[in-house]
């Protein structure tokens, strides 16, 4: 279930950039105020941001105009773009040390990808997978803006020159397509856009659903008890931990046949910084029960600060959206300067 071996180069190439560079790289990465955000989510990206923040000139962005790729309301997209600042604040971003703000508070994110759209094929779009997980059958239905997602996240990413995207596995396609975009981009008008490194960890990179562990853990998955989300009472983690489906047989062990406990154990080692063989020793003989009720409490005690922290964010709406103010101020300074560059570039403007 973890792509390890996929991902530690990156993981090795962010270490090698880290020391050889004098000055810092510039981290770019977005998330959908698109729901109930999970230990996914966490795991795979939102834990990365804040464990590197000191280390990069980093732009963390809400990127609610993504989420309008699937049908929403005013009241949601606002209520979820608001929840989803306190989460970053309360999961450890530090404005002092990270630019975070709205995507549509900077214009040029939306009139970037409409230039970029003109050197994207259509069948590059079409064959991205998320697009194809997330129309299903349904492909003549789906929102326009649904296949044109991977454009804006390219838009997204290019804007900023960003050297790395901090990201899970599942938009390790998205990068590389962000990658493919900016070279076509440089070839035909010349050397613009920073070609950017996904950065994807080699454990966390893809946490499973707790009800079918060959599918990632999604905020937009129906059944509420695939995912633990992180404002998840004690409770509701505990129960949610004690139904997640196992694998055939008693032993708590990783192993490509045991996809179920595989991921199980990947959490606890995320959480608990114990390596997995650790854990599989400490649980031999002892079955799946015991096993769940531990990481059960891993999960309720990893996350009891940070939700500790969010209840007071929820208390004070005026600091995420003073936060986001000034976020978005200086996001927008550098997306202003690009985006001279970009349409000089381009022929675009005769003045
Ligand atoms: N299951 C996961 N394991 C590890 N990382 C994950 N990410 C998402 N799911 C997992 C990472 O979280 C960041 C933000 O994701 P997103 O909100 O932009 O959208 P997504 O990737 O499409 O995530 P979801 O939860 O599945 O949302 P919906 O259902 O709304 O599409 C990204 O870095 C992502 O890799």
């Amino acid at each position: 279930m973890v792509t390890g071996q996929e991902t530690g180069d990156v993981a090795l190439l962010d270490e090698s950039i880290k020391r050889s560079s004098n000055t810092r790289q510039r981290v770019f990465s977005g998330i959908q105020p698109s729901g109930n955000f999970h230990l996914g989510n966490y795991l795979g990206a939102i834990r990365n941001w804040v464990d590197q923040q000191a280390a990069f000139d980093n732009i963390f962005c809400i990127v609610n105009l993504h989420a309008l790729s699937q049908a929403t309301t005013r009241e949601t997209l606002r209520d979820n773009t608001l929840n989803l600042a306190n989460v970053l604040l309360a999961a450890g971003l530090d404005p002092s040390q990270s630019i975070i703000f709205v995507q549509s508070d900077v214009r040029e994110h939306a009139e970037l990808c409409w230039l970029l759209s003109s050197v994207t094929q259509f069948g590059e779009l079409r064959r991205m997978t998320q697009f194809k997980d997330k129309a299903g059958s349904k492909d003549e239905q789906v929102s326009a803006a649904l296949l044109f997602y991977p454009v804006l996240q390219a838009a997204d990413i290019l804007l900023y020159d960003t050297n790395l995207v901090p990201v899970g596995e599942d938009q390790k396609q998205h990068i590389e397509l962000t990658r493919d975009i900016a070279a076509r981009f440089n070839m035909r008008y010349g050397e613009t856009f920073v070609l950017p490194q996904p950065d994807i960890k080699a454990t966390g990179a893809r946490v499973m659903s707790l009800e079918d562990p060959t599918k990632k853990m999604s905020k937009s998955d129906a059944n509420p008890n695939a995912s633990i989300a992180l404002t998840d009472d004690p409770d509701t983690i505990r129960r949610k931990i004690r139904r997640a489906v196992t694998d055939s047989g008693s032993d708590v062990v990783a192993a490509p046949d045991k996809p179920a406990l595989t991921n199980l154990l990947t959490i606890y080692s995320l959480l608990s910084e114990e390596p997995i063989s650790i854990i599989e020793a400490r649980y031999a003989g002892k079955g799946y029960g015991a096993f769940k009720s531990d990481l059960a409490d891993v999960v309720v005690s990893s996350l009891s600060s940070i939700q500790a922290r969010l209840a007071e964010l929820n208390q004070h709406p005026e600091i995420a959206r003073s936060v986001l103010v000034d976020g978005a101020e200086r996001a927008r300074a550098r997306a202003v300067a690009k985006m001279i560059q970009v349409r000089d570039s381009m022929g675009l403007g005769l003045y």
